[in-house]
């Protein structure tokens, strides 16, 4: 076959799946699987069974990982396991009404947690819409989440308390955010310093499908020529909505920083252990004033995109299957009992406090009280704006027209 033939898809992923030299996957569906472990430039510390990987790929992260203790492993897990609750009982929450819309973190825990324990309190986060393990690590209270996607409020924490922006649901918009925060960063001089407490770095949270947006590739450019001190995390759970990543890239996502002049690796999104050594070398790159750092976690979107999603519709759960043999928190528990021999007393613990977190939400998330309507009206103008406050006005008054239809319901706890 010559270069000028023209191939099919499912060539193309054959071919690439020979030269990186691991077996590819054919779905029912026929959608072709070019690397289902990553290949073999991923980084990874955990094998399927727990066992600690030691090679050349993952050799310049070692001292990363040695230097964590079995609390420190504990850390991890009991975060991981904490969020993945907190999930499922905001999935369920708005199956029962109580939410408008819901974005499933499940099988995405260990890249969260591990680039999310890497940071500083002073580094700088600007995430999508799905970071809900970088919110836990951040101190963000995962009500003030459930606050914003119940829609009585547009986003209820200080970002610049837990320096952690706001969620962004425009696609690849908060890389742009990000590289501006991190430039002026620079314009501060707060990085390249070698003072640990003021060195800082920026991280910038993205899925597989926004690579494919200008807004990514701009930042790119930006962040490039300025050598500005921030991190490119993308996620790369196989899917944005029902496009899968084979379709909107013909090389792996992490080749694509060299093209820009910055580094960047593949890291093994299932493994906390890699996604952590990786995040605190690239968040010392950027705090060292060495430029950006691109970093795909390799992972998948074990649920639906969001609770208006149904993915059996563009997908074969053959797939899912297999990446539940991969599940994060099962492979860091394999480790942990492999290597320290954890008491089943800890998970036990971790269990138990996951239940009452979920306790909590849950019954803070159906007392939340709604918003005095006329809110939809504030903090669009610095100052009051005439032609706003008469509208406004009109539309309380309005509402008040319904005071008798409202304390019939009122009680009830659903949001409205
Ligand atoms: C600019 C823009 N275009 C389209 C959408 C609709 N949209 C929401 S999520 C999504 C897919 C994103 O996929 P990916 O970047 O892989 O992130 P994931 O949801 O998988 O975490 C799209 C197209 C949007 N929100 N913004
Ligand atoms: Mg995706």
């Amino acid at each position: 076959m010559s270069d000028n033939d023209v191939v099919s898809h499912e060539a193309v992923a054959r071919k690439a799946a020979d030269a990186f030299g691991v077996d590819h996957h054919e779905s029912v569906i026929g959608r072709p699987k070019i690397m289902l472990d990553g290949g073999p430039e991923t980084i990874r510390f955990i094998d399927k069974d727990g066992r600690r990987i030691r090679n050349e790929v993952n050799l310049p992260y070692d001292p990363y990982v040695d230097a964590l203790t079995e609390d420190d492993g504990q850390y991890l897990y009991r975060d991981m396991a904490l969020v993945r609750r907190f999930d499922k009982e905001a999935t369920a929450l708005q199956r029962q009404g109580q939410l408008g819309l819901w974005p499933g973190l499940l099988g995405q825990e260990a890249a969260q947690i591990g680039i999310g324990r890497a940071m500083q309190p002073h580094d700088y986060a600007f995430p999508s819409y799905r970071e809900h393990g970088v919110a836990w690590c951040r101190g963000v209270d995962p009500l003030h989440l459930l606050a914003m996607f119940r829609g009585v409020d547009n986003g209820a924490w200080d970002p610049a308390e837990k320096n952690f922006h706001l969620y962004t649901i425009v696609i690849g918009n908060q890389a742009l955010h990000a590289v501006g925060y991190a430039m002026g960063v620079q314009r501060d001089g707060a990085y390249g310093t070698g003072d640990p407490a003021r060195d800082t770095a920026v991280v910038t949270f993205f899925g597989d499908g926004a690579t494919s947006q200008g807004d990514i590739n701009e930042s790119f450019v930006f962040a490039a020529v300025n050598q500005s001190p921030i991190v490119f995390f993308c996620q790369n759970n196989q899917w944005a909505i029902s496009e899968p990543n084979e379709r909107q890239s013909r090389i792996p996502l992490y080749q694509r920083a060299r093209g820009f002049g910055f580094p960047g690796v593949r890291v093994d999104g299932n493994d906390v252990l890699a996604c952590y050594a990786v995040g605190m070398h690239a968040l010392e790159h950027a705090r060292s004033g060495q430029g950006p750092f691109l970093i795909e976690a390799f992972t998948y979107r074990m649920g639906a995109h969001t609770t208006s999603d149904d993915p059996t519709k563009y997908r074969d759960s053959a797939e899912v299957d297999l990446w539940g043999e991969r599940d994060p928190l099962y492979r860091l528990k394999a480790f942990l009992l492999s290597l320290h021999d954890t008491k089943q007393e800890f998970f036990d613990e971790v269990d138990a406090e996951a239940d009452a977190l979920a306790a909590r939400i849950r019954k803070a998330c159906e007392e939340m009280p709604d918003p005095p309507r006329e809110n939809l009206f504030n903090h669009v103008y610095v100052e009051e704006h005439p032609g706003l406050a008469r509208e406004r006005d009109e539309f309380v008054e309005y509402q008040a027209g319904f005071a008798d239809a409202d304390a019939d319901t009122a009680g009830e706890g659903v949001a409205r």
